[in-house]
Parts: structure tokens; sequence; C-alpha cells
């Protein structure tokens, strides 16, 4: 339990300066920020038992950012950057774990984390103007402000599947993994989900396994990541130009460290698109594959088209069974989040490896020793793995209970789908500062984080300059921040397409825009400008006259020692 501390916070009656929940990118940094920059009294929590956030809990075999590892990471303290020497193109999840861990012994942050603690219920208190916030180990403590870096990919979503229960094997989420890892030595392993996430884990486990049953429900477009060792020259290069890089990472629409194509391709010839589109095969990279090779790919369905129908040739190149290979084959659109893998499709040409089609057969019911489809057909499995993904964005928030002015549940305000100002601030929810909140950027996410909370910090410390107790975000400019996402996602092609993106994987969840997809670069103009405007789509409220100006702290003891 936290030791209450009235002695040296802002405001009368807060235990805190602010509480921060979450300990991946968001929290970590923002917990840094305020408590060793802002020299606030911070408490903050997760429920895990240490730092890493998404990266801790999702460690199954295969787990990999697919975002190239030198953006991969914050880039605020130049030392660490040149410090650090990333191994490969890409990181794999125990890589990041090291980055997090250094991250979090290099400032000291894990004194301010109250671990294995989930924070149950936040509730603005009108009276106080403090957020009073519980948690599950029985901690009531009050702060005047409320930092969420909940994740977004963070809630783990389990279908409900008829007699579930029944089974009698080992069932895990790829999202909450034993931290003790799962043997799938010449076991019968299944696996629901084709995303990302099952991409990665049926790649690594086929080799491993005795037997691997892929429940897929869409077959999905996926490019190879390709990733490989950096030799050193690159590392080294890669060092020499980092100002340059997060330049343009910072300037740029996704944010993945490359330059997005400025080119149109719907009225090429297929000769000319596949000599790119092959370019772009051999380099590997998802993002890169869909923004670096052209322009309209998630704009225009001709261009669209074009993409995806060279994937659909290397598939039919790839797979062997022309059966397998036609039921791998995606006819939608190309417009989920891009996806790369290390030979997923090569994988189907495994004598262990079976695909059930379940769009075409539904899984009808659980049995004790495994899955029965509709057509009757019974698939025995030692271990069944859910990769069926996340209740995303607005997921996490919607399983705590926090209110806002007037007993208002924000879960009862999103429920048409959530909304923010900035994907960072909430009308009716004073004081709360989300990071990666809905309608935040579409981006390789640290920087979006590190913007954000770099945006919040001085949105506090604007604050606490100006005597003011409590800052909200405006309704009409969440209203119309909500209607510039919108506009902006029905202007691509994602918004045609059914992925967590738009809350579409998740039964009865409100199908909603969820993010700004305008791009970092315009987004964190939007930020700058909010500022030069002296916040004018927020409401402060001042503190009392007898509390502005004080010293605090050791500093307010020395003053009151004094009689100041
Ligand atoms: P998280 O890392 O999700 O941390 C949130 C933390 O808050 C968690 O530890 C959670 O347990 C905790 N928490 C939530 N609610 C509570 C509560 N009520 N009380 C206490 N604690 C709570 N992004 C990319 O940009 N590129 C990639 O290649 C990429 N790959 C990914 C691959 C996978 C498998 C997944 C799942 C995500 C991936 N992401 C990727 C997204 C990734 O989530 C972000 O990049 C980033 O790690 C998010 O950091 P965060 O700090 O915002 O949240
Ligand atoms: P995703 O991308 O949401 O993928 C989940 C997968 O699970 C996807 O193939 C789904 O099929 C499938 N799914 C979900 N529910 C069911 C049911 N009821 N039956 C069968 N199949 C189901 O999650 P990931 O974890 O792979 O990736 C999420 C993000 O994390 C990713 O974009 C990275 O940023 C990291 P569907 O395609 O919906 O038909």
């Amino acid at each position: 339990m936290v030791k209450k501390d009235q002695s040296i916070t802002q405001m009368p009656g807060a235990d805190f300066d602010a509480v921060v929940v979450g300990a991946g990118f968001g929290g970590l940094y923002m917990t840094h920020k305020l408590r060793d920059q802002l020299g606030m009294h911070v408490q903050s929590y997760d429920n895990a038992s240490d730092v890493g956030g998404t990266w801790y809990w999702n460690r199954y075999p295969g787990a990999l950012s697919d975002t190239e590892s030198f953006v991969y990471c914050l880039s605020f303290d130049k030392d660490l950057l040149q410090e650090w020497n990333w191994k490969n193109r890409y990181i794999t999840q125990p890589e990041i774990m090291e980055y997090l861990n250094h991250f979090a012994d290099r400032f000291d942050i894990r004194k301010s984390y109250q671990f294995e603690t989930k924070v149950t219920k936040a509730i603005f208190n009108e009276q106080t103007n403090l957020w009073d916030v519980e948690t599950d180990q029985g901690d009531k403590v009050t702060a005047q402000h409320l930092v969420t870096g909940l994740g977004l990919l963070s809630a783990a979503n389990i279908p409900k599947f008829k007699d579930y229960d029944l089974f009698k094997g080992q069932t895990y989420h790829t999202g909450a993994w034993p931290r003790d890892g799962v043997d799938f030595t010449g076991k019968r392993v299944g696996v629901i989900g084709t995303g990302s996430t099952g991409q990665q884990f049926i790649t690594a486990v086929a080799p491993e396994a005795g037997h691997l049953t892929v429940f897929q429900r869409s077959p999905q477009y996926s490019v190879p990541v390709r990733n490989r060792p950096l030799a050193e020259e690159e590392l080294n290069q890669i060092k020499e130009t980092y100002d340059e890089r997060w330049a343009q990472v910072f300037s740029s629409g996704v944010a993945f460290g490359f330059e997005e194509s400025t080119t149109p391709c719907a009225d090429l010839s297929e000769e000319e698109t596949d000599k790119v589109f092959e370019a772009a095969w051999e380099n590997g990279g998802g993002f890169r594959y869909m923004f670096e090779t052209f322009s309209d790919i998630a704009l225009d369905p001709i261009a669209n088209e074009k993409a995806a129908a060279f994937v659909r040739k290397k598939i039919a190149e790839t797979v062997t069974d022309p059966e397998m290979a036609a039921k791998l084959t995606p006819h939608d659109l190309y417009a989920k989040r891009p996806l790369c893998n290390a030979g997923y499709y090569e994988t189907f040409n495994r004598n262990n490896v079976a695909l059930v089609d379940v769009k075409a057969d539904p899984i009808a019911e659980f049995t004790q020793t495994g899955i029965r489809t509709e057509s009757g057909e019974e698939h025995e499995l030692d271990i069944l793995i859910f990769a069926t993904g996340f209740d995303a964005v607005d997921g996490s928030y919607t399983r705590m209970d926090i209110r806002g002015r007037g007993g208002v549940q924000i879960k009862d305000k999103w429920s048409d789908g959530p909304t923010s100002y900035l994907g960072i601030a909430n009308a009716g929810f004073p004081n709360m500062h989300m990071i990666l909140g809905p309608n935040g950027p579409f981006t390789n996410l640290p920087p979006s984080i590190e913007t954000q909370v770099d945006w919040i910090s001085d949105l506090i410390e604007h604050l606490r300059k100006t005597d003011q107790a409590v800052v909200e975000a405006n309704q009409d400019a969440e209203d119309s921040w909500g209607a510039t996402c919108s506009e902006i996602a029905n202007m691509t092609l994602f918004s045609k397409a059914e992925s967590w993106i738009f809350g579409a994987n998740i039964p009865g969840k409100a199908h909603a825009v969820m993010f700004y997809l305008g791009g970092l670069g315009n987004y964190r103009n939007v930020l700058a400008e909010e500022v030069s405007d002296g916040y004018k789509n927020f409401s402060f409220k001042k503190k009392p006259a007898e509390l502005a100006n004080k010293p605090r702290g050791l500093f307010s003891k020395i003053a009151n020692f004094f009689g100041l």
C-alpha cells in the first residue's frame, strides 16, 4: 500500500500531484518527466509485476516489433541513443524488455511504481478538484492529475465459444503469456487468429509443435519482414544521423523512419508497379510495402488492388498445395494494419500444419479434447492459443470505473464509440490526461507517445506556472476533433475494412473512428497550434488565492520556517 504524504503536493488534500497508470513506454516516460523534470510527487501503478507494458504481457514465441529498432524507442535522451546498440533491424520482445528495463534503471523509475496493482476506480471529486483513485490492493489515494498510459492494445479479447470451459488442455491468450513460457515440443497445438500476432506465433511454433492447426477466419495480406542483424557500419551510420532521422520521423505520416512515397500508382502499368512491389517485397516491412512504394494504396481502390494482387501472386508462388493457397488468399481490400512475417505462407507447406477455414466451417463448440466445427469435424488439441487480438484503444478504459464531472462514467460517455480532444483530453474529465487515447495518431507508436507525454507535461507545467487548479478540454473542441478524425478516416480505405482500428473486431462494440489518420507531422502541428493559441480549446480553473505561487516541498517548509 502506498504511504500517504500530504506535505509536498501542490493541492490541499492531495496525496500526490499525479497518479500515472501503466508501465509501458508511455507510463515510464511520463513518470520520469513529471517526477524528475517537473519535480512532482508521483505515484505510478501497473498490474504487471514489472515494467514493460505490452512487452511484459506479449512474450509468446516470435513476438517482435515490426517497426525498425532504431525508431522503436524514445528520442529525448541523446546519450542513450548513442550508447544503445541495436542488434537487429527489428527488435524482438526480449530485446524490447532489455531496452525498457535499462530505461527504468537509468532513471530509477521503479521507485515510483507499485506493481501487481490494478487501478480499479478513478473518480473526479468536484469538491476537492482531485482524483480519488482506488486499486485492487486496497489503496485509496488522491491526486491532482490522473495520467492514463493504459495502452491501446492491452485489454485481451477472448471470444466466447460454446462450451469453452469443457476443454481439458492448456489455453493461453498471446497477450497474457506465462512468464515461464510454454513447451510446445511434440504437442498438438491449435491457434485461433491470423493477424500480426497469429502470424508471428504460427511461424515460430510450427517447427517445434508435433502438429499445428490454424483456425483462420480471414486470410491476410502479409509481406516478408526480413529481419537481420545490423552490421556495425550500419549501426554507426544510424547513430551519426539520429538528428535527421528523428526530424524526419516527427514530420512524417506513419513515423516508421522512411520517406513515404508521393507517387500514385493507380494509372501505372502492372509491369511498372510490380517492379516497385518486388523491390519492397525483397526489402521487407509491412508499412514500407503500403506507404513507401506508392502514395495511393490506402486511398484509391485501383491502387489498392494492384498492391493486393501482387501479394496474391506471391502466395500462389509460395504455397505448393493450390487448395491451401486458395484458402490463404485474401480477396478483400488491403486496408487493415499492414502485416509482415518471417515465413508465414511458407509455413503452410509443412506436413505438420493444417488450416481450418472457419468462415466456411465455423467453430461450433469446444469439447474436452479440442474443437468441433459445424461440419462435425473434430480437431484434437493439447494446447489452444488465442491470437484473437484486443479490445483495442478504449478497452482498458471501459474496463475501469472512471468517472468525471457529474459522476459520468467514461464507458457511458463512449457507448457510441470513444471520443477525445487530440487523443489526450476528454471534456467532463478534468485533469485526466490520456497517452494514446482514442483519436490519437495512427503511427509507429513510441514517437507519438513521446509527443503526447511532452505535450501533457508542458500543459501541466503551464497549469502550475499560471496557478491553475484544473484544466479541461471543451466539448465543442472534442466534437470538432472527432469530426476531423472521421473526415480523414473516410477519405481512406481503412474505414472500409473490418478491423480493430475501427472497433470492428469485437462483437457488439460500436464501429467507430478511433484514430487520427492525418499523420504524426500534421498532428504535431495541431498540438503546437493549441499551445501558441494559448490553449484556447481548454477551460481552466484557478487555484484558491491562498495557494497561488506557494513554494512546494522542502522549499515550502523553509519558507514556513521564515514565516513567508
Ligand atoms: P502498454 O505498453 O500497452 O502499457 C500499458 C500498461 O498499462 C500495461 O502494462 C497494462 O497492464 C497497464 N494497465 C492497463 N490498465 C491498467 C489498470 N487499470 N491498472 C494498472 N495497470 C493497468 N506498436 C508499434 O508502434 N510498432 C509495433 O511493431 C508494434 N508491435 C506490437 C506487437 C504486439 C504483439 C502488440 C500487442 C502491440 C504492438 N504495438 C506496436 C503496440 C504497442 O502496444 C505500443 O507500441 C506500445 O508498446 C504501447 O505503450 P504504452 O505505454 O502506451 O502501453
Ligand atoms: P488482430 O489483428 O485483431 O487479429 C486477431 C485475429 O483473431 C484475426 O485473425 C481475427 O480474425 C481472429 N479472430 C478474432 N475473433 C475471432 C473469432 N471469434 N473466431 C475466429 N477468429 C477470430 O490482433 P493481433 O493480436 O494479431 O494484432 C493486434 C495488433 O497488435 C497488431 O496490429 C499489432 O499492432 C500488434 P478476423 O481477421 O477478424 O476475421
